[in-house]
């Protein structure tokens, strides 16, 4: 039950901060590609919460959410939106490439599918270090297509590798829903091909995200190999800020908000015995925590020329 509260305390951290990003893209604050994850909360923060310190996480350019459920601040991530200095990856990465060595997040990639292979790359790396790290490797619906996907999970197969790959499936790859663009709707059926474990499932829910996580987190870092996860989840927004999002079918949207899963662990927290006071202070806490992470992030330096200089490989 405990556990409950505190993956809901992240969910609803994500969810805050990302409609406070919403607002500070629309003033201008934040530029360029921004894509939101609201909808996709239990996703991020089930998975995570399965991890330990030496592990390592990677992800695609929708990645805000799960820098903050590995504990990347909200002052560093929000910074890094605004561009500026004090931000993870000193205001020279943005949106779609937020970084911490310290956490071990290793991305944030714009290349759709290529990280994948990257992700293979790091269990490949905690497995010659023998230190038991387990990689938690997110990837789009979308992104199962590309090369990249194939060859990251060949070796990851073949040389046996401590690995979690984590299909988002969002149900749409920019604009185009999955059925226009796969033959099969089961996205588990890929993982036959490497002969790797596999799970499906609903990923509204963010006790039965973690629980399937952990069996493969498990598996994983008992040297039994990797897993291909696929969850179908929804976001709630268009696929980047500049998205209104026209495609979907009539009434789709507002059937799937019926079922935020912030709505419903709300729900379950107060029939576990939590209570109104105790969800509304937490509210109050994390609407501080959005305020304080956008006021840091404006009264922040811009990265100079001279850092930009030393930091920027040329
Ligand atoms: C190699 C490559 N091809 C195309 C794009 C353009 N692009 C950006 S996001 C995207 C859709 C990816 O959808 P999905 O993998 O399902 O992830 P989602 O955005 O739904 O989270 C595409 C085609 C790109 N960034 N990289």
């Amino acid at each position: 039950m405990q556990r409950l509260f505190v993956m809901y305390e992240k969910m609803l951290l994500i969810r805050r901060f990302e409609e406070a990003t919403a607002k500070a893209y629309a003033s201008g604050k934040i530029r360029g590609f921004c894509h939101l994850y609201i909808g996709e909360e239990p996703v991020a923060v089930g998975a995570i919460e399965n991890l330990e310190p030496q592990d390592y996480v990677i992800c695609t350019y929708r990645e805000h959410g799960h820098a903050l459920a590995r504990g990347i601040t909200p002052r560093a991530v929000m910074a890094e939106l605004f561009g500026k200095a004090t931000g993870c990856s000193k205001g020279l990465g943005g949106s779609m490439h937020l970084f911490s060595r310290e956490l071990n997040f290793m991305g944030g990639h714009g290349i759709v599918g290529g990280h994948v292979a990257v992700a293979s790359g790091h269990a490949f790396a905690s497995k010659y270090r023998g230190d038991h790290g387990v990689t938690l490797c997110f990837v789009g619906e979308g992104g199962t297509n590309i090369g990249g996907f194939y060859e990251g999970l060949t070796y990851a197969s073949l040389w046996n590798l401590p690995a979690v790959f984590i299909i988002e499936n969002n149900l749409y790859a920019m604009g185009t829903p999955l059925y226009r663009s796969q033959p099969s709707r089961d996205l588990t059926a890929k993982a036959k091909a490497f002969n790797m474990a596999s799970e499906r499932i609903d990923a509204l829910d963010v006790e039965v995200v973690y629980d399937t996580v952990k069996k493969a987190v498990v598996r994983a870092r008992s040297g039994q190999g990797p897993t291909l996860i696929e969850m179908i989840t929804y976001r709630f927004r268009g696929h980047s800020m500049s998205d209104p999002a026209k495609y979907r079918p009539a009434g789709e949207l507002e059937e799937m908000k019926e079922k935020d899963p912030l709505d419903t662990t709300r729900e379950r927290l107060l029939k576990d015995g939590f209570t109104a006071e105790q969800l509304a202070e937490l509210d109050g806490k994390i609407a501080a925590q959005v305020d304080d992470a956008i006021a840091f992030a404006e009264a922040s330096p811009e990265t100079t020329y001279e850092e930009m200089q030393n930091l920027v490989f040329s």
